[in-house]
């Protein structure tokens, strides 16, 4: 004798979808700022070895800063964006730069 399988049987009972329980986690951007004193190799640097570019994006990158004043150098996760702000700004301080980085919401 076939089996009744119980999914093809909702014995009345209405059953409504769950809902998608996952939100988009909010996004924010990296932003580094212009200054008069830090040497433009050492911005070069903390954009390669920090947001990853290649040699001729950083270059492109820190003319935007030094030129339009800031620059948006990547767009991270809460926890990412945060710590690449605090490893610029350490790096910039471990070598006597006052180099600011700071963090906006996409
Ligand atoms: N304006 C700096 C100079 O003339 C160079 C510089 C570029 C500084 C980008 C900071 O985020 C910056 N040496």
């Amino acid at each position: 004798m076939s089996q009744r399988d119980p999914r093809d049987f909702d014995d009345g009972i209405a059953v409504q979808p769950a809902k998608p329980r996952l939100k988009r986690p909010r996004r924010f951007k990296v932003i580094l700022l212009n200054d008069d004193y830090t040497p433009m190799d050492f911005v070069v640097e903390v954009l390669e070895t920090i947001f990853g570019m290649g040699r001729h994006k950083a270059t492109q990158t820190m003319l935007h800063v030094h030129t339009r004043g800031r620059a948006v150098c990547g767009v991270y996760t809460r926890d990412i964006a945060e710590t690449k702000v605090q490893q610029v700004t350490d790096l910039a301080r471990s070598r006597q730069h006052p180099l600011l980085c700071t963090l906006e919401e996409a």
